[in-house]
């Protein structure tokens, strides 16, 4: 089969089994960054990124703080996209190619906060969308409200185009963010003030993990 016939099965398992978001990078010039063994990783030269779209009903209960319902929605999102990542790979493998499936949130170095690549970068090379001003991905349909997951393979692919959007004069997520973490120039982002809010969301028990929501919860892709 060739890359194009390749790409429109995987893609519509992807689609039938409730993905919303699908899209090939080519990793060739970014697998070095990757925290995964290069006698592995160097034989991996495609990144299939899935993303997921949160509800809108949860995120919107979300309002200064993180809320129970959230928590348990990003616990069950992560889970959906990692049992469907397994699935994708045992297609893949089935056919005779490698597939890796790098979990959707998984931190391996708790100094650095960082899990095996950034599905954030990964999803930028494939097309869904861009580095907004609050710092996560951003889908023009969707705006930030998706989580995401990327499949490593050898298989045959086509890529797909980045994307030429960007926040345009959307601030939304600069006004509301309670730490002062999301400036104008999404370069200036603050990493450190973010965790700190997360810390303190922790501390005051609104979930045993570090999630917040409120920016995510803003986000809707520059739309009017
Ligand atoms: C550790 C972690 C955190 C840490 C922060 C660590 C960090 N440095 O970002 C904490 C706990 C604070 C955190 C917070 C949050 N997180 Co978090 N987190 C992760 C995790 C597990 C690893 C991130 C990582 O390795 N970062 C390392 C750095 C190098 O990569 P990066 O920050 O992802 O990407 C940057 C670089 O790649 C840089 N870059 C450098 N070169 C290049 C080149 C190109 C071409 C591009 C495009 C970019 C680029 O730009 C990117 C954006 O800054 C990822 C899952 C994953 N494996 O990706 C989820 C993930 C990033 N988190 C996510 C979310 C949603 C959140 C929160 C909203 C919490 C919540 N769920 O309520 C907040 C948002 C904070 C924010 N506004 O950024 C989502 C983002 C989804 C999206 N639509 O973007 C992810 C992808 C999980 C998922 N599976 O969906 N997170
Ligand atoms: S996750 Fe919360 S604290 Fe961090 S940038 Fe978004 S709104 Fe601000
Ligand atoms: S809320 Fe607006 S400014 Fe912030 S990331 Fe989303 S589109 Fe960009």
């Amino acid at each position: 089969m060739d890359k194009e016939e390749n790409y429109l099965e995987l893609k519509k398992f992807c689609v039938d089994e409730g993905i919303d978001l699908f899209g090939v990078a080519d990793i060739s010039q970014v697998r070095d960054e990757f925290k995964i063994a290069p006698k592995v990783a160097q034989k991996l030269d495609k990144a299939i990124c899935l993303g997921v779209m949160l509800s809108a009903a949860v995120l919107s209960e979300i309002d200064i703080v993180p809320t129970k319902l959230y928590f348990h929605h990003y616990k069950i999102v992560n889970s959906f996209l990692d049992h469907i990542a397994l699935r994708l790979c045992n297609i893949i493998q089935k056919k005779g190619y490698l597939a890796l499936a790098v979990p959707a949130t998984q931190i391996i170095d708790w100094e650095k906060n960082v899990g095996h690549l950034s599905h954030r970068k990964l999803g930028v090379l494939a097309g869904l969308g861009w580095i907004g001003r609050n710092n996560l991905l951003v889908n023009e349909k969707l705006g930030s409200q998706f989580r995401i997951v990327s499949v490593l393979t050898d298989i045959s692919l086509k890529t797909d185009e980045l994307s030429k959007k960007d926040c345009g004069e959307c601030k939304a997520c600069v006004k509301i963010c309670p730490s002062g973490a999301v400036q104008d120039n999404p370069a200036d982002f603050d990493h450190v003030k973010c965790f700190e809010k997360l810390k303190s969301f922790q501390k005051q028990r609104q979930a045993e993990q570090f999630v917040c929501g409120i920016c995510v919860n803003v986000c809707r892709g520059n739309k009017k």
